[in-house]
């Protein structure tokens, strides 16, 4: 199968617990490569637009002030089925179902503050993608 590309995010609760290098050891060892990573504090806006898909939701004011409540580890994650496997990495939004072993399980305290976002498809993964790097930023693997 040909390489994929996927988007995630470590959300605030997980920046504060310390665990970005944790999570990341989680991608690598599933075979997955950091190809782009940055840190930022989003804002209202930012937050607002990159979850646009849930502004009718009930939940949407909650989610959007935690995902601007501290900063996060925005990254691409390169591989043989990146969008599937880094969902399965994750497991379930709501911890409570989460698999053990899944980040979800290991570092989230509840469905709202759920350590960690992946993309849903490869169409969302490109979108998302572009939504936070240039080009310029993404270094595939060379050697
Ligand atoms: P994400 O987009 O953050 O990776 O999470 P997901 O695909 O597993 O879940 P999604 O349905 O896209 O929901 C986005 C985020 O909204 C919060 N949520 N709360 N209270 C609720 O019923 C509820 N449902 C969703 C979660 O924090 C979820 O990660
Ligand atoms: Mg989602």
């Amino acid at each position: 199968m040909a390489l994929e590309r996927t988007f995630s995010i470590i959300k605030p609760d997980a920046v504060a617990k310390n665990v970005i290098g944790a999570i990341y050891n989680r991608f690598e060892s599933a075979g997955l490569r950091i190809v782009a990573s940055k840190m930022v504090h989003l804002s209202k806006e930012q937050a607002e637009g990159f979850y646009a898909e849930h502004s009718e939701r009930p939940f949407f004011g909650a989610l959007v002030e935690f995902m601007t409540s501290g900063p996060v580890m925005v990254q691409v994650l390169e591989g043989e089925n990146a969008v599937v496997k880094n969902r399965e990495i994750m497991g379930a939004t709501n911890p409570a179902e989460a698999l053990a072993g899944t980040l979800r399980a290991d570092y989230a305290a509840s469905i709202d503050e759920n350590a960690c976002h992946g993309s849903d498809a490869p169409e969302s993964a490109a979108r998302e993608i572009a939504y936070f790097f240039s080009d310029e930023e993404i270094c595939p693997r060379t050697r």
